[in-house]
């Protein structure tokens, strides 16, 4: 990306609140061009007027451009992406962020609205935006996918059932689109975190404060500048170089199942 010689457009899913937030605000604060999407509309103005604070306009254009979609509804993606002014569809990298835990249960126990709002979203929201953008980057011959998976999509843990083959399918889509996209010069990267405090749990214990804040007791975990940080050294690497897989936990956490906890 910094060798491109061109101010890239960076187009990060999830962008209200996050990994996908942070994302946003570590490209902006060197001036690249930042679409941000998300559901809620008030975040999104929000960040997009504080961003835009920050350098003001790049190449006669906002910095920063804000889409409210959801990454289920896939005549609603393609809208919101056609809606992009000219010149704004040229989309350089990718982050498809968007994502969440619904529950934590027992396969047998689990909420079928769960199960349907996960493979919903980290699946086919995934698929719906990358094919939206995708088809740009074939005909510029040029592009960056950074899928965010997890750890989860590396091990399944107990209770983590429906999630855990959500962020498995992200794992195997990052694989296969790295290879279907090859002839086309287009870098695939996933970055697959551990265990990082954002509102993540928060949604997967449906509101329960309380609850959400269990996974992260007695640790330091993640935060979402770490994973904003990797994505941009990614997003930067020379041309000829594509980071394929990064799997980062907290370092208290060595895998999906064993964290060292100090109470
Ligand atoms: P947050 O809940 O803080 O952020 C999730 C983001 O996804 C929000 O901006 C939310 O925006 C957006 N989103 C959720 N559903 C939809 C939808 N249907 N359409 C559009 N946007 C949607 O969680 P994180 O930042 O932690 O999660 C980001 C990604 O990282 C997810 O894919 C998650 O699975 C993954 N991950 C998280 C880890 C963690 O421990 N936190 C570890 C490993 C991976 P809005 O609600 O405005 O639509
Ligand atoms: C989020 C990390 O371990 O809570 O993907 O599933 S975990």
């Amino acid at each position: 990306m910094t060798d491109m010689g061109f101010s890239p457009i960076i187009f990060v899913t999830g962008a209200t609140s996050g990994f996908g937030e942070a994302i946003a605000r570590r490209f902006a604060a060197e001036g690249r061009r930042v679409i941000i999407t998300g559901r809620r509309r008030d975040r999104l103005e929000v960040l997009k007027r504080e961003l835009e604070g920050l350098h003001g306009t790049v190449e006669g254009g906002t910095v920063v451009h804000a889409l409210r979609f959801d990454v289920r509804d896939a005549a609603e993606v393609e809208r919101a992406f056609a809606s992009l002014p000219d010149g704004w569809r040229d989309i350089d990298v990718l982050v498809n962020n968007a994502g969440l835990a619904a529950g934590l249960d027992p396969i047998q126990d689990g909420d079928p609205d769960d199960w349907d709002r996960m493979i919903d979203t980290n699946i086919k929201g995934l698929l719906n935006v990358s094919r939206t953008v995708i088809p740009g980057m074939i005909s510029r011959g040029r592009g960056h996918i950074i899928n965010i998976g997890s750890t989860a999509g590396k091990e399944v843990y107990p209770k983590g059932n429906v999630y855990c083959a959500s962020k498995h399918a992200v794992d195997a889509l990052t694989k296969g689109m790295r290879q279907d996209l090859l002839p086309h010069g287009i870098k695939v990267t996933q970055i697959a975190p551990g265990l990082a405090e954002t509102e993540f749990s928060l949604v997967r214990f449906h509101g329960d404060a309380e609850k959400a804040k269990k996974p992260y007791e007695g640790i330091e975990p993640l935060r979402g500048e770490d994973i904003a940080e990797l994505v941009h050294f990614a997003a930067s690497r020379p041309a000829h170089v594509c980071i394929n897989d990064l799997v980062v936990t907290p370092t208290a956490q060595a895998n999906s199942t064993l964290t060292h906890r100090v109470m």
